[in-house]
């Protein structure tokens, strides 16, 4: 809690550029949840470079990001949008918390198993420590959700065991976060290929619907996205493609799966990738065109950036120095 409002925290990398299932599965329910928390929604930067990244499509892919943020309709007045390395106090209760958590629990998480055996060329230590920083995002802000998908589940677990590890010694320092579960948003699948989620990393351009595809790159991706063999449009596991259309079509004009059923029965497919892409560059287009409108006033960025780093710091060092005298750090005479 900061004053009256729950805190809500989230965060998102910027190794790519953003999917349809970025902004379906993510961005569009943190535009809904900020009537309700006061909202902290960061770019990730410290996490980005667990991976070999190039430092000049890293620092345009943030600002871009940060900048969709905005566009998408997350009032940077009310809430808190800021660059991960921008307060320090991350990087700084991070050490902390290393020193409160366990190999044996970090040789558990999925994820580092996962990126390890991509990576096997780069298996660095802050590639294992990750669920560490993103402890220390969270509690630094004393959150009370966090929204995440069913990936990041276990990282949020890890945090809490590590802030109940922590306040068991020195008293009630943290609050303990609860993972956010809206109404299921549904997991985007590639175009490509059904069984795999999409993703913004996917080697194959065609694969993924990028926040900033035009309309036609949009209906040429939907017009060639795999299919099934069934021939209607129905929802069930044996057509694993459509299903994942349908779930687009329904997220992005609101309609339940039997209305979409009903509306292209006795119609093929054909038609309703066509329905598919419409719905979803109608979506996309006013979020281009409000992301574009910000990036012709750079100065406005600028100022938005830096006071809100200046807020999100100014709460992160609330925590920091709570847990650095708890630890036992000498006082501080500056
Ligand atoms: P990467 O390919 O770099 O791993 P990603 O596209 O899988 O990235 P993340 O950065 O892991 O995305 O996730 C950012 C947010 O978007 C998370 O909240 C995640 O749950 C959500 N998200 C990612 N992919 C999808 C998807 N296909 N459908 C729904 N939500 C998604
Ligand atoms: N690991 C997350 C991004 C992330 C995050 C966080 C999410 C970093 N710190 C804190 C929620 C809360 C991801 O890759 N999606």
């Amino acid at each position: 809690m900061i004053g009256e409002n729950k805190v809500l925290f989230s965060g998102m990398q910027a190794t790519g550029n953003l999917t349809l299932g970025n902004y379906l599965g993510a961005l569009k329910n943190w535009v809904s949840l900020c009537d309700e928390y006061l909202c902290f929604y960061s770019v990730v930067d410290l996490h980005s470079i667990t991976i070999r990244q190039d430092p000049a499509e890293l620092r345009r892919r943030a600002r871009n990001l940060l900048t969709l943020y905005i566009a998408a309709g997350i009032d940077p007045e009310k809430n808190c949008l800021y660059y991960q390395s921008h307060v320090s106090a991350h990087a700084e209760l991070a050490w902390i918390l290393n020193c409160f958590t366990y190999m044996g629990e970090l040789n558990r998480m999925t994820q580092f198993k996962d990126k390890a055996a991509k990576h096997a060329d780069n298996i660095n230590a802050g590639l294992f420590t990750y669920p560490v920083l993103m402890a220390a995002d969270i509690l630094l802000y004393q959150s009370d959700v966090v929204p995440v998908g069913n990936d990041q589940l276990q990282h949020l677990e890890i945090t809490r065991d590590i802030a109940q590890r922590f306040n068991a010694i020195y008293g009630d320092v943290f609050t303990i976060p609860e993972p956010y579960i809206g109404k299921a948003g549904a997991r985007i699948r590639s175009l490509q290929d059904p069984s795999k989620k999409m993703s913004k990393s996917d080697e194959n351009p065609n694969a993924s619907i990028y926040l900033m595809d035009d309309p036609d790159t949009i209906m040429r991706k939907f017009k060639r996205a795999v299919t099934d063999s069934e021939g209607c449009v129905r929802y069930c596991k044996e057509q694993p493609g459509i299903m994942n259309l349908i779930d687009i079509y329904s997220a992005c004009t609101d309609k339940s799966v039997s209305e979409i059923e009903k509306e292209f029965d006795g119609r093929g497919y054909g038609d309703f990738k066509t329905a598919v892409g419409e719905s979803v560059v109608a979506i996309l287009k006013p979020l281009q065109d409000r992301f574009d409108d910000l990036n012709k006033n750079k100065d406005h960025i600028d100022k938005i950036i830096k006071e809100n780093a200046e807020k999100a710091e100014y709460y992160a060092l609330k925590t920091l120095r709570k847990v650095q005298k708890k630890v036992g750090f000498p006082e501080r005479v500056r």
